[in-house]
This record gives C-alpha cells, sequence and structure tokens, in this order.
C-alpha cells in the first residue's frame, strides 16, 4: 500500500501534493474503496465460475442448450451459475423454426431466450442457413423457390430474434471436407452467390447482430477447408458483405484432433477484420489429457483479442452429441471434472484484464 501512495502520489498536482498529508491519505483510501466496489460490482463470483472468469478476460462462456432439458434442476443449477452465453443447440433450425413453408414456430427457441434474458445471459443464433437439418419441404425444393424461401426464411426468424441475438451463425457448415471447394447441398446448387445473400438479408433484418459464418474441421491452419474458409471471409471483406465473426465449432477427438498451430488460425482469421469465435467446443478424451487440451484451447483464445468468447456443446457428457467420447466440462451427475478446472485456471491465469 505504502509503494502505491508513493507511486500515486508521485501523479498528484501541485495543489493536492499542498494538501496536509491526512487528507491525501484518506483521499486515496477514498478511491480504493471506490475501485473495490468498482471490482465487486463487475461480477460478485470473478474467478470461481467459468461466465464471471471470461468476462474479466473480456470475453463470454457459452454452451449449447436444449429446452426440454430446461426443468432438469441440476442442468440448469449448472447453466444459471456457469454460463453467461448460450446457444439453441437444435430448436432454431429451419427445422424447427419453420416446420410448413410459411409456417414459422418459436415456441422451444423462445424458451431458451426467455430463460437467457431472465438469467442475464446472451444468446448465439445457430443457424439460419444451412444443408442439414431441413423441413422436408425445404429439402425438395431447388432453384429459384429455395432461393426465395432461404430469403424468406432469414428474414423471419432474424426479425423474429432482432434485438435478442448477439450473434448469428447466418451459414453452417458449407465448405466440403476436401478439395478446398463449396459443400454439394440443395443451396450451393441454386447459385455459388447464396451465402452472401444470407448475409445481406441477416444483416437487413437484424442490422445489430453480429452475423457469423460457422464451420467444423477449420481449426488446422495447413487444412484445406480452413483455407477455403479464410478466402471466402477475405473475399467477403473485401467486396464489402457484411460478415462480423468466423464460428470454430471445434469438434475435437482422435480424427480431428485439436491442431498446434489452432491460435495461428485464430490469429490469422482475426487479422481479417472480423471475431473469431468458439463456438462448439468439445474434447473426447478424459482425465489429465482432455483437461490439458481444454487448457489450450482457452490460453489460445485469450491470446487473441478478437477471440471474443467460447461456448461448449452442452453441460455434462451425458448431454452430449458424442456422449460416449466424454468430451464436456460436467460429468453425468453434474460434478466438475478436470477439464472445468483447468478452464477455469486458464481463464483466470494472469489476474484481470480489461475487455480488450
Ligand atoms: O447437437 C446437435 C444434435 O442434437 C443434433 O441431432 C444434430 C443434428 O444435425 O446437430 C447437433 O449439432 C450440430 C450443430 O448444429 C452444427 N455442428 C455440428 C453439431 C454436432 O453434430
Amino acid at each position: 500500500m505504502d509503494k502505491l501512495l508513493a507511486r500515486g502520489s508521485g501523479s498528484l498536482s501541485a495543489a493536492a501534493r499542498s494538501r496536509p498529508r491526512t487528507a491525501v491519505v484518506s483521499m486515496m483510501a477514498g478511491v480504493a474503496v471506490i475501485a473495490a466496489t468498482v471490482a465487486v460490482a463487475t461480477s460478485a463470483s470473478a474467478g470461481t465460475t467459468l461466465g464471471a472468469s471470461a468476462a474479466e478476460k473480456g470475453r463470454y462462456f457459452g454452451t449449447a442448450v436444449a429446452a426440454n432439458k430446461l426443468s432438469d434442476a441440476t442442468y440448469v443449477g449448472i447453466l444459471n451459475r456457469e454460463f453467461n452465453m448460450v446457444t439453441p443447440e437444435n430448436e432454431m433450425k429451419w427445422d424447427a423454426t419453420e416446420p410448413s413453408q410459411g409456417q414459422f414456430s418459436y415456441t422451444s427457441a423462445d424458451r431458451i431466450v426467455s430463460h437467457a434474458q431472465a438469467n442475464g445471459m446472451r444468446v448465439r443464433g445457430h443457424a439460419l442457413a444451412w444443408h442439414s437439418q431441413q423441413p422436408g419441404w425445404a429439402q425438395n425444393l431447388s432453384g429459384t423457390a429455395l432461393r426465395q424461401a432461404m430469403v424468406n426464411h432469414i428474414t423471419q426468424v432474424a426479425t423474429h430474434y432482432k434485438g435478442k441475438i448477439y450473434a448469428w451463425d447466418v451459414v453452417n457448415e458449407a465448405f466440403a471436407d476436401s478439395g478446398g471447394g463449396r459443400r454439394d447441398s440443395n443451396l450451393q446448387r441454386t447459385g455459388n452467390d447464396w451465402i452472401e445473400v444470407a448475409f445481406r438479408t441477416a444483416r437487413a433484418a437484424d442490422p445489430a447482430a453480429k452475423l457469423c459464418y460457422n464451420d467444423y474441421n477449420t481449426d488446422n491452419w495447413t487444412w484445406e477447408k480452413t483455407q477455403a474458409v479464410y478466402n471466402m471471409v477475405k473475399d467477403f471483406k473485401a467486396r464489402g458483405v457484411p460478415i462480423d465473426c468466423v464460428g470454430l465449432q471445434s469438434h475435437f477427438n482422435s480424427g480431428s484432433p485439436y491442431p498446434s498451430n489452432y491460435r495461428t488460425t485464430l490469429q490469422n482469421f482475426a487479422a481479417l477484420g472480423v471475431d473469431v469465435q468458439i463456438t462448439e467446443l468439445d474434447i473426447e478424451g478424459s482425465g489429465s489429457t482432455q483437461a490439458t487440451t481444454y487448457g489450450n484451447v482457452v490460453r489460445d483464445c485469450l491470446a487473441v483479442s478478437r477471440c471474443t468468447g467460447i461456448t461448449v456443446w452442452g453441460i455434462r457428457d451425458t448431454d452430449s452429441w458424442r456422449a460416449s467420447g466424454t468430451p464436456l466440462l460436467f460429468d453425468g451427475n453434474g460434478n466438475k471434472k478436470p477439464a472445468y478446472t483447468a478452464v477455469l485456471d486458464a481463464l483466470n491465469a494472469g489476474g484481470t484484464t480489461p475487455p480488450p
């Protein structure tokens, strides 16, 4: 404290320096009280939960949420305690929100959004245009009819949630796993410009939402698919197509392992002038090996100022789409795993820093 006072008084004005020492001390004490109060107001649980610790670093920490689990007390207890961003796992997809053409159904997605809002969490919208989980009627469309249906879908859904979405996965998984080109799909066959049309449509409907391109197997900088997405984002930025972020799903397992150049990938995307978000993180494995990889992912994100947040794809291992790979931070009973501790420690390392 003496050192602090000595350093602080070095920058005091001449008038302040001429005040009696007791006045200076009491003024400094007042500043200290205010600073402490602000720190506490930032988060009562800073350093002890994923969301609060991420917030201390100017990031969010989120999870995928399934509406039908919002009546599970253990699930909701962890959700409300640990996370400050949610992604509806399936409830905002095309088959869920427009089961019949022109008939929109928002009940399950609205439930998640309401829960998030009531508990101070933000929402990542997932996903407006995707080759998968399309309703049957859309699967059977092609050409102009499908293009118009896509545009109407994006307009309607993004308008329904206008002002409530932090970031939309506007287009999901549009690139082929190898070869460096687009994935063949009914949407792709409507014309190569379908992705930029989707982004422009989303921007018009909800100008405040960040608009993301989201994909998997785009983590390793040397992979063709990563390069292909990078080139698309670069082209969009050069031509003024509205894109604000790139989502790296980051589903890691032995076939698609966490790559040692992951941080390079995050940095290179960010250098294009977009935010980078880790959108569906899960890492198959267990124990200290899994924990180390989780820690590495968090440290990589924190090292890139435009890596704005991390979302894990579920809460407990038993909630995962890959449950047998036990890829999440909590076990089936809701207990914290070593991976949880590694993530929290990585978020807390180096103390608190202001948001980037
Ligand atoms: O976790 C989702 C699972 O419940 C669904 O059955 C599946 C259907 O495609 O989608 C899963 O979520 C996917 C996400 O929407 C996009 N990236 C891959 C995810 C895991 O398959």
